[in-house]
């Protein structure tokens, strides 16, 4: 089944010509309404006018997940306020996230994709989905949300956390989908086998599945537990959030990336340079309809290739295979996008602390863990009220962690010098 069939099916060549089309408005919009890429085309000596054809896009500088912290919070909106229904935003301290709006029109073209997403998935109105992606700035909650309502589906904003109240409520509603991150898809199996409840039972039919790296073990995990057929989702909040790109019941190897609404490029991480079509790269998105934050030429960080021979549901855009790999040392943990840099801005506020740390992000049990320790100061050390001020120091990092990340560490405080001055500030002992 195909929610648009009129866009989701055109020809490539008409696909192309609406890109083009549709990519000169935007150009013009922004270079006109937001002060930065006006700056960024003038200073790269490029002007609307001069983009004709896709391949003329290379003249395009590129927008960076930097330029949109340095923006923060509407700088690169381009649309007055009250214009703008929602916003979403990356964890971060202040400066340190990003700040997505969404015009009325925004929240209606998201939802039109999310409802080809699931309509791609073999989801009808007649269809219960319980969709435990976060709810609140996180864009998977509410992003899924709408286009299920706009197909018709029954939704259960579940919302993530709380296994047992979800498992109680797949067994009592009886949910025929299933939306979260894959890794809490099997933390919820894992639960409900502690639990005696036999997961195969319930109703569950599909799962759609994203905002992590996830591959084909994981999915086989999740189906053999669940009983049912499991989905790749893909999105950015920076571009719009989930819905940018889907895998069909049909092929099952690979996400169709909506074109009609965005242009994705290849480009060597290293130089910048856009490779041929079906080689690995970092995927570049361009978004043509969004109005509130259009991002011309974003570099997603994102690892991929794509895969351009035809696929048997019919659908005529392009697939990117499964993300796996980053070009940057952005860490997803329970779904949440962190970088180094962020942790070290919150470290470098308290005060009896070195900027010496170490991460190490495992697993426990399905779910990421992530363990922090970091060098206290000599002073620190030296203090007659030593213990109780290395747990108050340890208690402050524990909790601005989690208000302002979103995610829950293990702290430990160690000696000056202890940790490898040259050593990785990053272990992470995760396989995909
Ligand atoms: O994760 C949006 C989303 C919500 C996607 C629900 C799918 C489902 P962000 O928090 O901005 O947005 O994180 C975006 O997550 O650049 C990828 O690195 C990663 N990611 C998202 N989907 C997938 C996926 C949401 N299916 C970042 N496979 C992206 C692998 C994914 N990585």
């Amino acid at each position: 089944m195909i929610y648009n069939e009129e866009f989701e099916t055109m020809p490539r060549e008409v696909i192309k010509s609406l890109q083009v089309k549709r990519l000169q408005q935007v150009l013009e919009r922004v270079y006109h309404t937001v002060g930065f890429y006006k700056k960024s085309f003038d200073a790269a000596k490029v002007k609307p006018d001069d983009i004709k054809s896709i391949a003329d896009m290379k003249k395009l500088p590129f927008i960076t997940r930097k330029d949109l912290r340095d923006n923060y919070p509407f700088g690169l909106f381009s649309v007055p306020m009250s214009s703008v229904v929602r916003l979403h935003a990356s964890s971060g301290t202040s400066g340190r996230s990003a700040v997505f709006g969404y015009t009325k029109r925004d929240i209606e073209t998201w939802s039109d994709l999310i409802a080809r997403c699931l309509v791609a998935a073999g989801i009808t109105k007649n269809d219960i989905i319980h969709n435990a992606f976060g709810y609140g700035l996180f864009t998977g909650g509410l992003g899924l949300h709408y286009g299920a309502e706009k197909i018709g589906a029954s939704v259960i904003p579940m919302s993530g956390g709380n296994a047992k109240r979800q498992i109680m409520i797949l067994q009592d509603f009886g949910p025929t989908v299933i939306c979260c991150t894959p890794s809490y898809a099997l933390h919820l199996a894992e639960e409900g086998k502690a639990l005696g409840v036999d997961m195969k039972s319930l109703k569950l039919r599909v799962g759609i599945f994203g905002a992590e790296p996830w591959n084909k073990s994981t999915r086989d995990e999740i189906e053999k537990a669940f009983g049912i057929t499991a989905l790749d989702l893909f999105g950015l909040s920076e571009v719009i959030g989930p819905g940018m790109a889907m895998e069909c019941l049909e092929g099952r190897n690979g996400m169709h990336i909506f074109e009609d609404h965005f242009i994705v490029e290849t480009i060597n991480p290293q130089t910048g340079e856009v490779l041929p079509e079906g080689s690995e790269g970092e995927l570049v998105f361009t978004t043509l309809t969004k109005e509130a934050g259009p991002l011309i030429r974003y570099r997603s960080g994102d690892i991929s290739r794509l895969i351009t021979e035809p696929c048997r549901c019919g659908r005529s855009h392009v697939k990117m295979e499964r993300v796996l790999k980053r070009s940057d040392d952005m860490l997803i943990i329970r779904g949440i996008n962190i970088f180094p840099s962020q942790i070290e801005a919150i470290l470098v506020d308290i005060e009896g602390l070195q900027p010496n740390y170490q991460i190490i992000i495992d697993k426990v049990g399905a779910l990421d863990s992530l363990d922090l320790q970091v060098e206290v100061s000599d002073k620190i050390c030296s203090d007659s009220g030593g213990v109780k001020e290395l747990q108050k120091i340890e208690k402050r990092i524990v909790k601005d962690m989690k208000d302002y990340l979103g995610i829950a560490a293990r702290v430990k405080l160690v000696q000056p010098n202890t940790l490898q001055k040259t050593g990785a500030k990053v272990i992470d002992k995760r396989r995909y």
